[in-house]
């Protein structure tokens, strides 16, 4: 049997609707397979908040007996044993992906808006979103740290090297595009909250979490610090949700 298939399954449901939601989505609600420190799930859980849905946290610990996202039990969910996941109602398969799943909701949860009305806005909310969630989180997800540490021997310091590379490298081409743009305004685009904010702020816990130096990005920055200032974000924080350590 492989190692994988010994992980815990996930544990049980903890129920985390966020305070002030209000809204209850599809016949047996929104669950949300989620770890407080997963960026792609703080993702969503920005725009589960942002729309007042209520969910269920379904915690899946990255990191213990193995990782539990490896399991035979969570791949069903996900064959990619990644987080987040958005199982929506009863039966049928979950959604995967943060930025599918955020377009979801959009969709169906139209207000408020996650995407600009007119398209070059639209795609420029996913150009930022896209920056973010395609260039710099891949090359620094947990599976290839570990893969760099583990199987070709990289030290910590190179690993931690790596990290800071590619945030550096990814942080100040989302800065030089937000501070060059007149479409950027008190957030990403405009003066309301975008599926670009909802990856730009867990991008900036990580950085910050593994001590990446962010002063050359004023204007990340002060993005971050308006979002930071709204409820939604601080409901979808990881030290908000109910598996935080
Ligand atoms: N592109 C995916 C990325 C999902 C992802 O990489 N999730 C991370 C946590 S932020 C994960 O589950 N990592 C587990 C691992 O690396 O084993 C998305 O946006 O949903």
């Amino acid at each position: 049997m492989l190692q994988s298939e010994l992980a815990t399954p996930a544990a049980a449901p903890v129920l985390a609707t966020a305070a002030g939601a209000t809204r209850v989505p599809a016949r047996g609600g929104l669950q949300l397979y989620s770890y407080f420190r997963s960026s792609a799930a703080y993702r969503v859980r920005i725009g589960l908040a942002l729309k007042g849905l209520g969910y269920e946290t379904i915690p899946v610990h990255l990191v213990k007996d193995g990782g539990q996202q490896l399991g035979a039990r969570y791949r069903h969910t996900n064959p990619q044993a990644l987080v987040p996941a958005l199982q929506i109602g009863e039966g049928g398969s979950a959604l995967t992906q943060s930025l599918a799943i955020l377009e979801y909701l959009d969709e169906v949860y139209p207000q408020p808006a996650l995407l600009p009305t007119d398209a070059l806005g639209r795609a420029r909310v996913r150009a930022i979103a896209q920056m973010v969630a395609c260039e710099i989180h891949p090359l620094n997800n947990l599976r290839v740290l570990k893969y760099l540490t583990q199987e070709l021997g990289v030290s910590a310091e190179q690993k931690d090297g790596w990290y800071a590379h590619w945030v550096a490298l990814g942080l100040q081409a989302v800065e030089d595009t937000l501070a060059a743009s007149p479409d950027t305004g008190r957030f990403c685009h405009g003066d309301t909250p975008s599926i670009a904010d909802c990856c730009l702020v867990p991008q900036v816990f990580n950085a910050r979490r593994f001590h990446c130096a962010l002063d050359a990005y004023p204007t990340i920055i002060r993005i971050v610090a308006a979002c930071e200032q709204l409820p939604a974000f601080q409901q979808a924080a990881p030290e908000a949700q109910p598996d935080a350590e």
